[in-house]
């Protein structure tokens, strides 16, 4: 009779965590299915992990079973959870990488904090429910054999098979698109995607110990493939002068030249458009690793990687990032940001990328006045930025990350410049106000700069690091923009971002190319007259021959013609859907990130030299 309790409270445990996770797949995330196999596959898919699970109580010694079957329960509500959170946030599900970003955990707190509800306790509940079941059930000592334990685990191994099939049949290859976590989880499940993206993350960092210099001249012979000719007017047109970027956070292109009830949103960015270079087809390119993957990206015109944030997971491999080449011609090089200098791993990174210096937030005076969210706020940020620039040795290479503007995009009310938009959704209708605030801050900063003597004399290039308003906010996006409904095409259109490069001496033009943040680091080496260094999937936006590319992690590629997103091929111009086969050359672009890629778990640039000389 006992026996039998321990054998139901199993039984009612797994029904338990198999109807919730459903449950949760259904409130949580956006797993949308088209077929009644697709929505079949979803309900199934938790089962072969949760038996599987019921089956390891019976490896532990028998006194133990009873506390072990609800601690894996309180597991399972666990990662759950997570996921959901992580999600909210991110629109994406957390990778063994991402877990091992502990450091940025502080700081993130504000946003996990607004993405919580007192519902969420729900996700708990059933820890109650169960515990009073296993209590009930009790244990006989002779009870339970390790052939419990395999009677299990091949039911759980048939429930795999079966959910397998399905989703193969369903999605041919689907283990080797590891790159579409909604895919994944759609077809194996959140707990078999867990143990697969485990497997991953060991295959990865085997791939290191196996590369050798001969993997590198694949790479060397694709990128020199696309080398263009330099535009004769622009290269070297800013040789010895300053750089001076500003990474603007969470800033969407949208938010340009636009107005809330007759207030501009960015009225300093607008104004100074048009005595520089803007790029109205430029598009963020980052992944998991947000604002640092735009860093990345920026200084290496290298991918960053499907799985976590590069900057995380290979700060200590051989790069050739411009502030390294920088240095060979008398360059010094620094990084301006208002937080601590362990956030996305910063400070190693940084060093492994030859900056001389980071002006992190133990450089700053913060007070309870002048922070807000993740830190600093951007206008005392650039000011108390200039004590240190000033006093730069030039030329220099300067990198400014702004903040303010980060989800869920708090301000003060005695900053507020514009009023918000009036969606309901209050992470959509704060979102000006604080890229209004952002806007001010660069302004002063440009007037600081002149009035310093540095502004004649440097490169001034203002980007945004990558969207600010995720997939969950579409409904209130869709009011904003004036349109009945967000599609994918529109999804990827979203994700562009400004693009600005003053440079002294030149009229204002805006150059709608597509490009990407890819194409940065040869953009300014050209300008600076030092012409391509290493490799580099990127190419340079002034050239006559710039490749009209933008690929994104995601592996959604925008061309001069199409937009290639979620399997459909869209007109770009008109966001009409075309014929499948008119993106297939689109398609082909995909392979870069294979190749960057494997530049990067291989660790192959310290072969590079190597491969040169042979
Ligand atoms: C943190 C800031 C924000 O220092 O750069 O990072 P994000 O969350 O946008 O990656
Ligand atoms: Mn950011």
């Amino acid at each position: 009779m006992k026996e039998r309790w321990i054998r139901n409270s199993l039984v009612i445990t797994a029904t338990i965590l198999w109807i919730k996770t459903y449950v949760v797949y259904k409130l949580s995330f956006n797993l949308p299915t088209s077929n009644w196999i697709q929505e079949l596959i979803l309900i199934i898919n938790p089962l072969s992990s949760v038996i599987f699970t019921m089956a390891l109580v019976f490896l532990f010694p028998k006194k133990l079973q009873k506390r072990m079957t609800w601690i894996l329960a309180l597991i399972f509500s666990i990662v759950l959870y997570s996921n959901t959170l992580y999600y909210r946030f991110f629109n994406d599900f957390i990778t063994v990488p991402v877990l091992f970003q502990t450091n940025n955990v502080g700081d993130i707190g504000n946003s996990l904090v607004a993405q919580t509800y007192w519902y969420d306790i729900f996700f708990f509940l059933d820890i109650i429910v169960i515990s009073y079941f296993v209590k009930r059930g009790t244990l006989k000592p002779s009870s339970f054999t390790n052939k419990s334990f395999m009677k299990l685990a091949i039911i759980a191994t048939l429930f795999l098979a079966i959910n397998l099939g399905l989703a193969e049949s369903e999605r041919p290859q689907l283990l080797t698109r590891t790159f579409d976590r909604e895919l994944l989880v759609k077809n194996l499940g959140t707990y078999n995607y867990h143990v697969y993206d485990l497997l991953l993350q060991s295959k990865t960092k085997a791939q290191k110990a196996l590369a050798n210099n001969s993997d590198v001249e694949e790479i060397i012979e694709y990128t020199k493939n696309k080398d263009v000719p330099v535009n004769d007017e622009l290269y070297g047109i800013a040789e010895g002068k300053n750089i001076i970027l500003i990474s603007m956070e969470s800033t969407q292109q949208f938010v340009i030249g636009k107005e809330v009830r007759g207030k501009e949103i960015t009225p300093f960015l607008n104004d100074f458009i048009k005595d520089s270079y803007y790029f109205d087809n430029f598009y963020h390119q980052t992944g998991q690793g947000k604002t640092s993957d735009s860093e990345f990206l920026l200084d290496n015109s290298l991918y960053p990687l499907p799985r976590g944030a590069v900057f995380q997971t290979h700060p200590l491999n051989e790069y050739f990032a411009t502030p390294e080449i920088l240095k060979k011609q008398g360059y010094h090089s620094a990084v301006f940001h208002g937080n601590n200098k362990s956030f996305w791993n910063r400070d190693i990174m940084y060093n492994t990328m030859g900056y001389d210096e980071y002006i992190s937030q133990e450089y700053y005076t913060i007070n309870e006045n002048n922070q807000i969210n993740y830190g600093l706020k951007d206008r005392p940020f650039f000011k108390q930025s200039m004590d240190y620039l000033s006093e730069m040795s030039q030329p220099f290479y300067s990198r400014f990350i702004t903040l303010t503007n980060h989800h869920p995009y708090k301000y003060d009310e005695s900053d507020q410049l514009v009023p918000t938009f009036e969606t309901n959704d209050p992470i959509v209708d704060r979102y000006p106000v604080t890229v209004s605030y952002t806007d001010k801050a660069i302004k002063e900063f440009i007037g600081q700069l002149k009035a310093n003597g540095l502004y004649e004399n440097s490169v001034i290039i203002i980007y945004g690091d990558h969207y600010g308003i995720s997939e969950r906010h579409n409904d209130a996006l869709a009011q904003v923009l004036n349109k009945e409904e967000i599609t994918p095409y529109d999804n990827v259109q979203l994700q562009r971002v400004p693009l600005i490069i003053h440079i002294p001496g030149q009229k204002g033009k805006t150059i709608s190319k597509v490009s990407g943040q890819i194409d940065l680091k040869p953009t300014i080496l050209n300008l600076l007259g030092i012409g391509q260094q290493g490799i580099q999937f990127g190419t340079d936006l002034f050239s006559e021959q710039h490749k009209n590319v933008a690929i994104f992690r995601d592996r959604s590629v925008v061309t001069d013609a199409y937009v290639y997103t979620k399997d459909t091929c869209y007109d770009r111009a008109s966001g009409a859907e075309v014929n499948p086969e008119s993106c297939t050359e689109a398609q082909q672009h995909l392979q870069e990130l294979e190749l960057s890629d494997s530049l990067i778990y291989g660790d192959l640039l310290r072969f590079l030299n190597m491969a040169r000389n042979n």
